[in-house]
């Protein structure tokens, strides 16, 4: 055999075991280091939320999807008719997408503070940026257990914040209060225990310095022309 056919075949090989064990889901990529986000996130729980917590729930999530013949469903549509799918996709599916989104609304260069059309709505919905924030941190507080703080966008474009227990989010069908969640907030232990320990208002007076507006009013534009959110 010619180099040149071996050279082929080794690509054909190539191509083949790809599509044979490519995973439907996987670990986004994090557009800044574990340690850029101290003091108000540290390093050594960045490591682990991502590493760890974050892989596990995309590793049972794609177990989930193979076992259950759901390949080529978006996550999206996983979320909005997770009713029909059951625990583990509830549970991992919500994990990941959850996730995901959280790791994207982090930045070390923040703003401080949402403008343009995100912060016009955050005013007249919540009179101002420091009521909203209240409002969020009591969403957040008050979540007994685990869970997540969310801002959201309902079908009638308004912003509502809510919360929901475990990995569930305001996408899914088994949501009380239902939207497209354009900001989430982790407060599940694992997100703030090893800095925090049990001040889960301290690690949410500090999140606020660490947040991505920018990413927040793209998430907003994205779900005001999303197919979705008239489904909702
Ligand atoms: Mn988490």
């Amino acid at each position: 055999m010619n180099n040149f056919n071996r050279f082929t075949l080794v690509i054909l090989y190539l191509f083949f075991f790809s599509f044979a064990f490519s995973q439907e889901f996987s670990l986004p990529k994090l557009n800044y280091g574990y340690n850029d986000l101290e003091p108000y996130i540290d390093g050594k729980t960045m490591e682990i939320h991502y590493s760890k917590h974050h892989k596990t729930y995309v590793d049972n999530l794609n177990k989930a999807v193979s076992d259950n013949n759901l390949k080529g469903i978006s996550l999206e549509e996983l979320m909005f008719n997770v009713s029909n799918y059951g625990t583990a996709i509830r549970n991992n599916g919500g994990g990941h997408y959850n996730h995901t989104l959280f790791w994207s609304i982090l930045t070390p260069g923040s703003t401080g503070k949402p403008d343009g059309k995100l912060a016009e709505m955050i005013n007249s919905e919540f009179g101002s940026f420091e009521n909203f924030k209240k409002t969020m941190n009591e969403a957040a507080t008050s979540r007994f257990g685990s869970g997540w703080a969310w801002l959201i966008l309902t079908k009638n474009n308004k912003l509502v914040i809510t919360s929901t227990p475990n990995q569930d989010n305001p996408l899914m069908d088994i949501s009380e209060v239902r939207g497209i969640p354009l900001l989430g907030i982790d407060v599940w232990e694992h997100a703030y225990y090893l800095k925090y320990q049990n001040k889960r208002a301290d690690y949410l007076e500090a999140v606020w310095n660490v947040i991505n507006w920018k990413e927040v009013e793209k998430n907003l534009n994205n779900a005001i022309n999303s197919n979705i959110l008239k489904k909702l």
